[in-house]
């Protein structure tokens, strides 16, 4: 870990003396002139955060650092004989803002084995929580059952100097990256199986481990998915729900326990990464009641019409930001394409990507009518045997937890303040837009 160490020490102070340049020299240039329906529509598109690990773009999608998801893809370091970039590759990317080299990418594995223990009371914490708990509340809680082992809080309470912030932050996001996938297979074997996590395996790269523990399928290819979704799930920029959740409790120098705590409660919304679970459920609704029907344009067609007029959303449709098909769900198409074209659920997927967008567009009032990552990802874990749709946003979880931390990680590095946007009544908004 030294050598990414390094590269961060290095670049913070850089990083840090940038950002206070722009404040002392720039501070009061004005970006953007904000309106009304800004200020209503929940700030959407309005420049106000700083992140450095990821940038959205509205057409292109989501690059990590400078570079598309389908370059990450292609050049980061792979597993032994797979085809997909390691997500442990797009964590040091993240962090760091280069490319590892695969011996990098092996040590950071290897730091992560080191780390993968969980404690006897996190598991013993989740063992009291009923079943029929959601598998995300029961994540929620593992997270701040962990917390009160977080460095950066012990450090905290000890006199930690501000520029050791980023150090300690490191140190909790290690261990809570290495601990996740074990806590996750916990909680999807004592819902949904029977209780007992196969073996950690210190000789598997951290997906494949994570697939190997969830113990649905011992096929290369499910390494091989878990992998593709635990690196295209990993960052999203700063303003969607679970990172702005993570970024607001950690700007009050909450831990990264805490912050994450906070951002996964936001990611098991509906119209957040609960999505995919809706997703699926929605796919395998349509499925049955096609029965023997071959899923064809027209009938999905028809089906994605009588979702809109029973007033629902169509789950794994539209985005906030994007404004075109995500590249996530294309780099999942392609690879359903090579791995599972048979399949009768991914042919329904198929003809979703065919008939909704038109029926989104000829409804109107949807900015974006592509599909979003979600209306994919479910597909490829219900292939490979992962059929518990609950369990799909603790995937999503997962692997999100590399971008969240990265930018934890960054906004303690770079000394980002306390978030606290000036709230105002509506009358008080009505007020200022008549003074415009
Ligand atoms: N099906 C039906 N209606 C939709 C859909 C959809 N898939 N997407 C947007 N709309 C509606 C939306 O509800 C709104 O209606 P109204 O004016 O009556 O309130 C209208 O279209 C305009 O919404 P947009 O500005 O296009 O979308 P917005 O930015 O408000 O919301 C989502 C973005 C993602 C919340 C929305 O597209 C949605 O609910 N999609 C389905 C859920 C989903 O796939 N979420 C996953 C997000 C991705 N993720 O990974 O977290
Ligand atoms: C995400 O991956 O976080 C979602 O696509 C939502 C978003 O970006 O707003």
């Amino acid at each position: 870990m030294e050598n990414m160490k390094t590269k961060i020490a290095a670049l913070a102070g850089e990083k840090s003396a940038f950002k206070n340049f722009l404040l002392k020299y720039h501070g009061e240039r004005k970006i953007q002139g904000l309106t009304v329906e800004m200020a209503i529509n929940g700030a959407r598109a309005v420049k106000s955060m700083v992140t450095e690990t990821s940038d959205l773009d509205a057409n292109l999608g989501i690059a990590y650092r400078h570079l598309s998801l389908y370059d990450v893809n292609k050049d980061l370091p792979k597993a032994p004989g797979g085809n997909v970039a390691l997500p442990e590759g797009a964590f040091w990317l993240l962090v760091t803002g280069e490319e590892p080299s695969e011996e990098e990418v092996h040590g950071l594995t290897e730091e992560l084995h080191k780390r993968h223990e969980v404690p006897k009371n996190v598991l013993d914490t989740l063992d009291t929580l009923p079943l029929d708990t959601h598998p995300m509340t029961q994540l929620s809680v593992a997270m701040l059952a962990l917390q009160k082992d977080s460095k950066f809080n012990q450090q905290y309470q000890e006199g930690m100097k501000k520029d050791q912030y980023w150090v300690y932050a490191l140190e909790d996001a290690l261990d809570i990256i290495a601990k996740i996938p074990t806590i996750a297979a916990k909680i999807y074997r004592r819902t949904f199986q029977d209780g007992v996590v196969p073996a950690y395996d210190t000789n598997l790269d951290w997906a494949a481990n994570f697939a190997q523990m969830l113990g649905v399928n011992q096929d290369a290819g499910f390494k091989e998915a878990v992998r593709l979704y635990l690196m295209l799930h990993a960052d999203h920029e700063g303003g969607n729900v679970s990172a702005h959740a993570t970024h607001l409790v950690g700007s009050a120098l909450s831990d990264p326990y805490y912050a994450w705590a906070a951002g996964l409660c936001g990611l098991a919304g509906p119209l957040h990464g609960l999505a995919n679970q809706e997703c699926l459920s929605w796919l395998l609704d349509v499925q049955k009641q096609l029965g023997d029907q071959r899923p064809t344009k027209e009938l999905l067609t028809e089906f994605a019409e009588k979702t809109l007029k029973e007033g629902k959303v169509i789950p794994g449709f539209g985005h906030a930001v994007l404004r075109n098909t995500d590249p996530r769900y294309m780099l999942e198409r392609e690879f359903a394409l090579t791995h599972c074209t048979h399949d009768p659920l991914f042919q329904l997927v198929d003809a979703c990507y065919h008939a909704i967008p038109p029926v989104l567009l000829k409804q109107g009032k949807v900015k974006n009518p592509y599909p979003n990552v979600d209306a994919h990802s479910g597909q490829l874990m219900y292939f490979y045997n992962l059929k518990e749709q609950n369990f799909y946003t603790v995937m999503f979880a997962v692997s999100r937890t590399l971008g969240v931390m990265a930018q934890y990680i960054w906004s303690r590095a770079i000394g980002l303040p306390i978030e606290r946007p000036k709230s105002v009544p509506l009358e008080e908004l009505m007020n200022l837009a008549k003074k415009h």
